[in-house]
Formats: structure tokens, sequence, C-alpha cells
């Protein structure tokens, strides 16, 4: 219909569809320029139908309008437009009509433009550091940049589009408005978003409310009591243990009241349970003040006075993690856990996605939330956290999003932003999931405020993650014995010079008459009072105790010695093992699986039916069936996890024509198999944190090669080998590391077996070996039917799963439970006059050796529990004449593998009786050669010498 606008024809049309409805509510030059055609240009035909009426909110800010509405430079000055009529000052007609239509659209345009340019760019010129360090950025919101200048300021415009705004006003009082959305104590990134939905629903609530929280008078009270008892606790704390460790909140004692918000809009928004990740910053303060932990155990912690009580265990005291209920102020009662933290900054972080995720997968409901606090250095320094953004979006690992609070102190223990980082904001590591990103002045404890409702509100509706990035300051040093001047003299003149965020805030409450500041020195006294009587309870009684562990799901389940528990029978009835193997055939009607991968599902019933025989992956999967059939939950990741990497598995099916899955095991019970992305932390984390909400099931984690779980040791040091030592927090997590010399290089033969026995202690976790489809088929059954919970490290076949040696009877799963060592079958223990002693897939090269050499005077005993040892050793070792040579044979390097703990804690099992030697391959800094050829000849010299 406007055609003649040619790319701006949309525009005019909509300015025009306004104009019918209201004439005033398009500027004055575009109502005389539709009345002079009577309503309708001189161009427009006839039979054009209506114009689309006016979105009041456009969908999306970068689509709305049109860099194109930009004129030609040739067009007249808009300003000379302003009679619109073609008139200049002296009345005399200047324009032609078209020159005037582009004009008006070209003014109207640049505002555009510019209100564009808020919300793409505001942030960079928003008020954020409480320091007041300039920005440093271009002055791209400059009038002249748009084709304005300070003579449009007072010309009105429609304001389609923006919302808090009437629907004409001047540019003056649009950019007024702008400004305080955009540029104030909050600057947001909400442009980069790519549902439309998201943008408009964040735009529509920024804007309508100038991006002001606003509060009512308890509100503010409660703003100020948080923020007043962040400030006492750490100043109470500094009087009373001068000079200890505490990570102080000061400088950034918002949060606390950030989070107290969080929690009780969460609630309102029926979250009924948060899982927090949080490191070291703040977080006594965190447990004290959001918690609800009593100050008395905190303070008790400081006094330390048992040294008896933590002898060689537990934790120090802002690793700690707590758990409490609180009723918010809409009544709802939400459950909120801090989870137990390493020093290790951020790894906690896919933990608490594991447990979110667990809690609500156990009740199918969703109302779970993960809420992760984080340093600016660390966000963006620690690649766990890219692993673990990268789970949000995946069907087996999100939790429906998380909310990220960013503790911005703007330094690293001794660390400037500007050494830390190639980027402006240390939350552009979030650019990957298109989230919101509040950064926010953390001295303005309202906008604070108005953050995390806006937070909270966007996370429950959209289910996507969103940050907050809280920029605040260090008040003292890294830790409270550090002095940040040596380092940082210029910041900490500054800060030296600050008031406290509370006093700050009391200035402003006091200023507008809020409160009067005798109202606010009662606050500080109530504060004081409380944390005295703590302290003298605390001095009064034993409350530095561990923690509790063992309440709810937990009440079945133990940790402790492994002696405790009993053996449990783990075979299956072999009627049930042979129809469960029925049921995996079974193909859903019109399914069309690829025939391969169909053959090899049936093969497996065919041979266990036909031939009693059962290779490995047959072993593993009547494991999972049975355990689902007696109600067990069983969850697998790993990469490429579903087919495996070794094209074993087949635990889903495809239709070769849909594509869609088909999961035989799922119809036993509730089976999930995930292939995981390509992380190693993010993804153990996240397993070992399902692992921790998930007593009542099988979680796995499998390697792709074993060797690859170095990639996320700190989540098996830190977590899987030493949690039930420092937290008491136990974890039945399965870890499936294929291993074994295969002549396929360094890198792939190797799952560091030796590392784990070197965190072997206490029996605080599990390290298997098996060697048969049975083992491993009664090592995953009883890794749930025992109620112990330990991580259990398996190193799993690659070569042996098709070695037709390394396969059982079905009878041998039907009878029986998990060997911890498998004894010499074949040498008369009279005859024996050496005992090879090995575990894993050497014991198959030394039995084909043995056969080949008829030497029926060497027994070959398999160790298929490396960790914890027992008295079972000693009894396969016990037909043996004393004196016999016991030879630990190992395909690693004698300085890797388990030679050394071998030697070191063989003797506590079997004494003295018989001279342990080693056969192994020689010291060497990689675990195997590269050459295949090499690989051979230095097996083949390891079987002689074992043989010697
Ligand atoms: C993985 C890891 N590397 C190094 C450290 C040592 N460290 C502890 S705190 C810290 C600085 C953290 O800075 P930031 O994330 O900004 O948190 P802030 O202390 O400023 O709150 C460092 C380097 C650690 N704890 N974890
Ligand atoms: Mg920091």
């Amino acid at each position: 219909m406007f055609d003649e606008f040619g790319i701006n024809a949309g525009f005019v049309e909509e300015l025009h569809a306004r104009y019918q409805q209201s004439p005033q509510s398009v500027p004055e030059y575009w109502r005389q320029f539709f009345a002079s055609s009577n309503g309708a240009p001189a161009t427009a035909k006839a039979s054009a139908p209506p114009p689309p009426a006016a979105q009041s909110v456009p969908s999306a800010a970068p689509s709305f309008p049109p860099a194109a509405l930009v004129p030609p430079r040739t067009a007249p000055p808009p300003r000379d437009m302003r009679d619109a009529n073609g008139h200049g000052a002296n009345g005399a007609a200047t324009f032609s009509r078209n020159e005037q239509v582009l004009a008006a659209a070209a003014i109207q345009g640049r505002v555009y433009q510019l209100l564009n340019a808020y919300r793409v760019r505001g942030h960079l010129f928003a008020n954020l550091d409480p320091l007041g360090t300039p920005q440093g950025v271009a002055p791209e919101l400059d009038l002249a940049n748009f084709g304005l200048s300070g003579q449009d300021l007072d010309t009105h415009f429609p304001t389609v589009g923006i919302a808090g705004i009437p629907e004409r006003a001047t540019l003056r009082q649009i950019i007024a408005h702008l400004t305080e959305t955009y540029c104030s104590s909050i600057g947001v990134e909400f442009t980069q978003i790519e549902e439309p939905e998201m943008r408009g629903w964040l735009q529509e609530r920024m804007e309508s409310t100038r991006n002001r929280a606003s509060l009512d008078r308890s509100q503010v009270i409660r703003i100020l009591t948080k923020l007043t008892d962040a400030e006492v606790f750490e100043e109470f704390i500094k009087k009373n243990y001068l000079g200890a460790k505490r990570f102080s909140v000061e400088g950034a004692e918002s949060m606390i009241a950030l989070l107290d918000l969080l929690i009780d809009e969460a609630g309102a928004h029926g979250v009924g349970e948060i899982v927090v990740g949080m490191a070291h910053r703040g977080r006594l303060n965190v447990l004290a003040n959001i918690m609800g932990k009593n100050a008395r155990e905190i303070f008790a912690a400081f006094d330390d006075k048992q040294p008896e009580r933590f002898l060689g265990a537990g934790d120090v005291k802002y690793h700690l993690g707590y758990s409490t209920d609180r009723i918010t102020s809409s009544g709802a009662k939400i459950h909120i856990s801090l989870a137990f933290n390493p020093s290790h900054l951020e790894f906690v972080n896919p933990v608490v996605e594991g447990r979110v995720r667990a809690k609500q997968d156990r009740a199918k409901r969703k109302n779970v939330m993960p809420l992760l606090i984080h340093g600016d250095a660390a966000f963006m320094g620690q690649g766990v956290v890219a692993e673990t953004l990268n789970l949000a979006g995946l069907p087996g690992y999100s939790t429906g999003g998380t909310i990220h609070v960013v503790v911005n102190n703007q330094i690293g223990f001794t660390t400037n932003p500007s050494d830390s980082r190639s980027t402006r904001y240390c939350t552009d590591i979030c650019r990957m999931l298109k989230c919101p990103v509040f950064h926010v002045n953390g001295e303005d404890p309202e906008a604070v405020i108005q953050v995390t409702r806006l937070a909270t509100e966007f996370r429950e509706r959209f289910n996507k993650d969103v940050v907050i990035d809280m920029y605040c300051y260090r008040k003292y040093g890294h830790n409270e014995g550090d002095e940040p001047r040596f380092t940082q003299p210029v910041m900490y003149a500054l800060i030296d010079k600050k008031p406290t965020v509370r006093e700050v805030y009391v200035r402003r409450l006091v200023g507008t008459g809020q409160i009067t500041q005798t109202q606010a020195d009662e606050v500080v006294r109530a504060s004081k009072e409380r944390l005295e009587l703590a302290l003298e309870e605390a001095r009064s009684g034993d409350f530095y105790t561990r923690p509790n562990a063992m309440e709810g799901l937990w009440s079945a389940y133990i940790g402790g010695p492994e002696a405790m528990v009993a053996e449990v029978p783990t075979g299956v009835d072999k009627s049930i093992l042979l129809e469960a193997l029925d049921r995996l055939t079974e193909i859903p009607p019109g399914f069309q699986p690829n025939a391969k991968a169909l053959d090899i599902v049936k093969k497996r019933r065919d041979l266990a039916r036909n031939e009693n025989l059962v290779y490995w992956e047959t072993g593993e999967t009547l494991a999972y069936a049975t355990l689902l059939r007696d109600g067990a939950r069983v969850r697998l990741s790993g990469q490429d996890s579903r087919r495996g990497t070794f094209s074993h598995r087949h635990a889903v099916l495809y239709d070769t024509t849909t594509g869609e899955p088909h999961v035989p095991l799922a119809r036993f019970g509730r089976f999930e198999v995930y292939d995981s992305p390509l992380s190693e932390a993010g993804v153990l984390g996240f397993e070992y944190g399902y692992s921790l909400d998930c007593p009542d099931g099988l979680v796995l984690w499998e390697a792709q090669f074993g060797d690859f779980w170095n990639s996320a040791q700190v989540i098996v040091d830190q977590f899987i080998a030493s949690a039930e030592d420092k937290w008491s927090r136990l974890s039945g997590l399965v870890l499936l590391l294929p291993h074994g010399y295969e002549g396929q290089g360094p890198e792939h033969s190797h799952a560091r077996v030796e590392r784990f026995l070197s965190l072997a202690g206490e029996d605080n976790i599990q390290v298997c070996n098996p060697t048969t489809p049975a083992q491993f088929f009664h090592m995953l059954r009883r890794q749930y039917l025992r109620p112990l919970r330990k991580p259990l490290v398996v190193f799993t076949p690659k070569s042996l799963l098709r070695h037709k040696d390394a396969t059982s009877s079905l009878d041998e799963l039907a009878t029986g439970s998990f060997q911890r060592v498998i004894p010499d079958a074949k040498a008369d223990p009279k005859a024996v006059k050496r005992i090879l002693l090995c575990s894993g897939k050497v014991y198959y090269d030394l039995a084909r050796t043995r056969a080949e050499l008829r030497r029926d005077d060497v027994a070959i005993v398999r160790l298929e529990q490396l960790y914890p040892l027992n008295e079972s050793l000693g009894r396969a070792l016990a037909p043996y004449a004393d004196g016999t040579p016991l030879v630990w044979v190992q395909e690693e390097p004698r300085n890797m593998g388990p030679w050394y703990f071998v030697n070191a804690r063989l003797r506590e099992h079997i004494g003295d009786r018989l001279p342990l030697t080693l056969v192994s391959r020689a010291e060497s800094a990689s675990p195997a050669t590269g050459s295949h050829s090499s690989h051979q000849l230095e097996q083949k010299m390891l079987l002689t010498a074992a043989f010697a």
C-alpha cells in the first residue's frame, strides 16, 4: 500500500494504522501527510487491504525498526521538517511531498535506532562499579551518532514498542526513560536471546518499571536487616577470632540480601527445593544468615577445641555443606541444600546440577532449582564452567535453568581482571547459552533486588539459565591475613575510603525519610546481641560435630568399612535370564532396526539359550535388566555409551528410516542411557552429583577410554575418593574405564590404575578388574544390592569383549556371587612351583602361554578386586607351600599399574609366607609404546619372564 517507501513500507503502514485509530498518536508531520491524501497516500492502490494493527511490544529489539530507515544523506535535515508542510522558516514551500515523506521517516528511524542501541549497548554505559572505575567505552549513544542533535530533544515522537512511557513523548523523555532502564545501576545483556518471546518479556518487564524494584516498607527493612546481619557477622568474627580465615563477604554484603530474596521469590514461583553450589567467599555468612546454621556451631569450629575428634578427617568450616527448611513469605515451604565443596573452584557446579537432576527425576517434578554462586576470576578461568553450562540444554542433563550469581569483587586473589580474562565481562562465557545476563551495582541493594526478581521469574517462566553479575569489592585481602595493598594499591586506596554497603543504604533510607538513624542502629544492636548469645552458648557445650549424612533417603544405606557389610547372593534364576533375553529382542511393531544391530541382540539370546554362552555385553545387559526388574533405576552416561565405543553394547537401536530410538532395557523399568557431551569433568561431576541423590539406583559413568578420566581428576580426588572422609557423604557411583594393553599406543592402553590405588584408603572406594562376564554381572548387581554405598572403579575390557575365552556360562550368572579372587582351578597345588598373581586381561595371555608351555607347575591366581583386599586373597593362596615364589605379573610398566600398591599391601593379607617378585614392562614415563610391533615384542618378553 505504501510501496513508494520501499523496504520501509511496513513501518509506514503501521503508522497509518495508528493514525486511523487515533490521529494524535502519530507525529504531526505524519498526521499532515496522511491527511493530505484523505487518509491514504496519493499512491495507494484503491484495492489495497487495510494495514495490519500496530504491535504494542515489538517481538525483538534488533528486528525492530529498521536500520534501513536511515535516509540517504541527501535528504533534507529533519529539523527543517518540523512544520512538515515543506515550509521553511519563512513559510515558503521548499520540499516536494516525497522529500517530506523521506525526511519524516528518517528522523523517526533515527529515534528507533537510538532506542535499539540503548537496548543492545546500554549496559556498557551503566553505573555498575561501586568503586566508580570508568567503563572505558566509545560514546556510542551520543545523539550525533544517530543523525540527531540537541535541537531534536523536545520534538514529540511515537513511542511504539517502548513500555512504561506515554504513546508520544519528547526525545528527551524517551532518552531519560531508556537511560534509567538500561544505564543506571543495572546493565542488561538480553538482545542476544534467540527466542522473541523471552526478549519481549524481559523488555516489557524492564521498560515498564524503568528497571527498579518497587518495595514496601517491610521489604526495605528486610533488606536492611540482611545487610546488617552480613556486616555484623563478619565484624563479630573479626573481633573474636582475630586473623582467622573467614573469606569475608564485606564489600559484597548485598549477596546476602540477594539470596534471601531469591529464595523467597523462588518459593512464590513454586520452587520447592534449591541446591546451592558456592565457593569460599562469604560462605560462612551464607551458612549463618541464609542457611540458618546456628552461629554457635560456626563459632565452635573456630574454637576448634577437640583435636582427637577429627584426626585425619573432616573439612575446614568454609567448605561444609548444610541443609535447612524455610517457610517463605508466601507461606511456601522450601528446602535448601548447600552442597559440600572442595577448595577447587567451580568444580561443584556439575555436582549441583547432577543432584538437582536426580531430585527432579525422582519425583518427576521440576520444582527443584540449581543456584550457583561464582567468583569473577574463577567463573571465566575454570574450564569446568563451560563444560557445565553446555549441559544446560541437553535432554539427559538439563535441570530447567540454573540461576548463576557472580560475586564480582573485581579481583581474583591478587590478579586483576585485565590479567585474568580476555573479555569485558567475567560472564561472557555464558554467551554460549544466549541467556540473559544482568550486571548490577552491588552497592545499590534495590537494584540487586530488581534483578533477583527478574531472574527468578525468568527462570521459572522459561526454564533457561540466567546470570546475575553483582559488581562489588573485597574489603580486605584474599583472606584476612593477606595484604592487598602490595598488589592493588590504587584499588585499596579507594576501598579504604568507602563507607560500608549497609551505611550507604542507611544514608539513602534516612535521606528519603524511610527510616531513622535510631531504627537503623537498633537493627545493628539486635544482630550483635544474637551473636553474643551464640558465642556464649558455643563455649558452654559441644557443638563442633561431624555432619550427619544418613537421614531420609539415605537411612537404608551405610558407608564405613566394607567388612561390616555381608556379601549378598547375586545370582538370578536361569529362566528369568532367558526370559529377559527374549524380551530384549522384541521389537515394537513397525520399528525397523538396523539389521546388524538386531542380529547382535538376537545372537546374545541364541548363544545363551543354545550354547549356554554369555559374552561380556550379555553379562552387562542382564545385570541391568535384572536390577531394573527388581525396581532399581539404572542410569548410564558417557561418550557414545548407547552403542558403546567398541560397538558392543547396542543399548539403543535406531529405526533405519525415522531414526527413532528404541531402548530394549526400558521394558524392564527405568533405564536411561545417554551419549554424553565430550566432557569428562563436567559429566563425571554431574553423575557423581546424581549418585548423591540416588542411592536407590545404579548410576554409571563410562570413559571413552580409561585414561580420559584424568581430565576429571579433580572430581575423583576431591569428591569421589574423599567425600566420605571429609563430609560423611556417600556415593554408589560406578566408573567404567576401558583398560588393557593391546598395542593401541600410549593413550588408549591404560586407565591409570595406580592413581586409584594410591587414593585408596579407609575403604573409601572399590577398585575391580573383573575378567569374566559373570564376574561383571555379579559385581554390578552387588553394587546395587548391598546396602554399602561406595564408589566402584571398574577397569573394563576392550579386546576381551570379543575374546572367546572371556566368556561365561549362563549357569555362572544363575549361581554364585562376585569372587574377589579367582583361585587357580587347573594346577594341582602340590605340584605348583610358581604362582602368578595378576589382575585383568593379562590373565588370558598367561593362561594361553601356560597351556602352550604345558607348565602345570604354575598356578595363576586372579585378583578381581584390587581394593579393598580381604582374607579371600590369603584363602586363594593357602593351598601352596610356604616359600613358593609368588610373582605379580602386570602388563603395565613397573612404575604404573597395581605393583607399588600390591607390593606395599599384600603382606597385610598373606604375611611373609610367599616371596613376592615382579614381572612387568620396564619403568616408563608413558604408559605404552606407540608401535604395534614393539608392543607385541614387549608382550612376548613379559610372558617369557612370567614363566621363567
Ligand atoms: C581450581 C583452583 N585453582 C586455584 C585456587 C586458589 N584460589 C582460591 S580463591 C582464588 C581466587 C578466586 O577469585 P574469584 O573467583 O574472583 O573469587 P574471590 O576470592 O574474589 O571471591 C584462587 C586463585 C583454587 N581454590 N581452586
Ligand atoms: Mg573475585
